[in-house]
């Protein structure tokens, strides 16, 4: 397939994906996302390191929830659902409310009250979802949706729906499509774990169809305020500046304790200010703007590198899950300089950039 007639991930990946072949897709042209080589920051890390960023902001709505809600809205729309519904930390209400307003159906999401980063609201809002902030955290805005959804007839579009995990994997395969084999490494910021949990999937099948004759192992990174993977129990008061992972309880623990464990991976923990510090060198190092979940798997692999767990040489991929257009009050906050008042003449901008 060249990219010029390229359609999106489930025209090009079908016959690895688990998708009614009569369905008819609802798709806005998600994946196919850049391999971006991030040879200034791996410098800084280790001589010996090769590192790449999987830029998943490139994704229509900035994230990449695209990819698996493709799937799971083309499949809702196929079974004749009228409504979807999710609760999110951001990204999934963001995807949701565009694939459903794409399938002409009525979208409904559940947000932590404050705790969503002002790019992904506005999309919610934009795309004409109903948006409720509820006064609890993800979670709990979890367990509502479950209970609703088993109730009425509305599509469940968070990622216990089997079929947005369908739909994530297929980045594994874009990876080892890009690079030509797996890389010795995989990073990625945890939250729910669904994506973890779908990349190790991806993987494991294109191995098994002998796409690629190694696996990574798999890395997970949450943050401090926010690992309840890490300290081995639900955390009931998830708190992070990376409010895309701001999430207690993952619904898909037992899926990263596994890639964990299968690949010989790590998943770990990584504090906010190692987090922003990553996010800051992402975008003045490399040109890469990221939301700060993104820069949570870099700072771990920063970690990583300097406790001696890596071994040397490796090729790296962190997944830069979402743009760093979606939060821009984390990004002024960050800035190094403010923009500089003048007045309007040729003296007063040379003396400005003297
Ligand atoms: C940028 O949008 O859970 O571990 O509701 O937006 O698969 O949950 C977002 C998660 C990483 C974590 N990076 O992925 C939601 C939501 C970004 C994210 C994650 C999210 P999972």
């Amino acid at each position: 397939m060249t990219e010029s007639n390229y359609s999106g991930i489930i025209e090009r990946y079908r016959t690895f994906l688990n998708f009614p072949q009569e369905a008819q897709i609802v798709s806005l042209m998600e994946g196919n996302t850049p391999l971006v080589p991030l040879k200034r920051l791996a410098a800084r890390i280790h001589p010996e390191l090769t590192l790449y960023g999987k830029f998943e902001g490139s994704n229509p709505t900035g994230s990449f929830k695209d990819r698996g809600m493709t799937v799971a809205v083309s499949v809702a729309a196929h079974e004749g659902r009228q409504a979807v519904m999710c609760a999110s930390t951001g990204n999934t209400s963001a995807s949701a409310a565009a694939y459903a307003a794409r399938a002409g159906m009525r979208c409904y999401v559940l947000v932590p009250e404050g705790k969503i980063a002002l790019g992904k609201l506005s999309q919610a809002l934009v795309h004409g979802a109903r948006v409720l902030e509820v006064a609890g955290n993800f979670d709990v805005a979890l367990s509502i949706v479950r209970e609703i959804c088993a109730e009425y007839p509305i599509a469940l579009v968070n990622s216990i729906n089997p079929l947005r995990l369908e739909g994530q994997k297929t980045a594994a395969f874009e990876v080892v499509d890009q690079l030509g084999e797996a890389p010795d490494y995989h990073a990625l910021p945890v939250g729910n774990a669904g994506n973890i949990t779908a990349y190790w999937k991806g993987y494991r099948e294109y191995f098994a169809q002998g796409r690629c004759h190694r696996l990574p192992k798999m890395l997970g990174f949450q943050a401090a305020g926010a690992a309840p993977l890490v300290i081995g129990r639900p955390v009931e008061y998830p708190e992070t500046v990376a409010t895309a992972i701001r999430i207690g309880n993952p619904a898909s623990w037992q899926g990263a304790i596994a890639a964990r464990d299968e690949s010989g991976g790590w998943i770990g923990a990584v504090t906010d200010q190692a987090i922003l510090e990553a996010y800051t060198l992402l975008a003045s190092l490399e040109g890469v703007f990221v939301e700060p979940a993104c820069a949570a798997p870099v700072a771990g692999i920063m970690q990583l590198a300097t406790q001696g767990y890596l071994q040397f040489p490796c090729v790296a991929v962190v997944t830069l899950t979402g743009h760093g257009l979606k939060d821009p009050d984390v990004a002024l906050r960050r800035a190094v300089t403010s923009p500089l008042k003048i007045s309007a003449t040729r003296d007063a901008v040379l003396r400005a950039v003297e």
